[in-house]
């Protein structure tokens, strides 16, 4: 669309090409090693839930074999899954945890 301004300028309107930046799960696995109170204190501190909300997805994890911990950008999904990952295996604990789009 073009319109005509009255000294003859022609103003074009453009639609943007730019997306949204993608979004990322942060997901957390279950395995039979992991003890609870360890997943929940991992969702309280990278997660910043209460002990009442870390506890429900923690258990969430323990009966469907995933859940989902959060959705954030690339950088910070990625950073996230790196410090879990970290913590858990300084504590030898198998837990694992992932990214997927959204
Ligand atoms: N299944 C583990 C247990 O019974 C608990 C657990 C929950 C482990 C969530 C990992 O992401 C996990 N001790």
């Amino acid at each position: 669309m073009a319109t005509r301004s009255r000294d003859g300028t022609v103003l074009e309107t453009k639609k943007s090409k730019v997306k949204p930046p993608p979004l990322f799960k942060v997901v957390l696995l279950n395995d039979d090693y992991t003890p609870m109170e360890f997943v929940v204190v991992v969702l309280q501190t990278f997660f910043a839930m209460t002990r009442e909300k870390a506890t429900q997805v923690m258990l969430k994890v323990h009966r469907e074999g995933m859940g989902v911990c959060g959705v954030y950008p690339r950088d910070i999904a990625t950073t996230k899954v790196e410090q879990v990952v970290a913590y858990a295996r300084r504590h030898q604990h198998p837990l694992q945890c992932v990214m997927e789009e959204t």
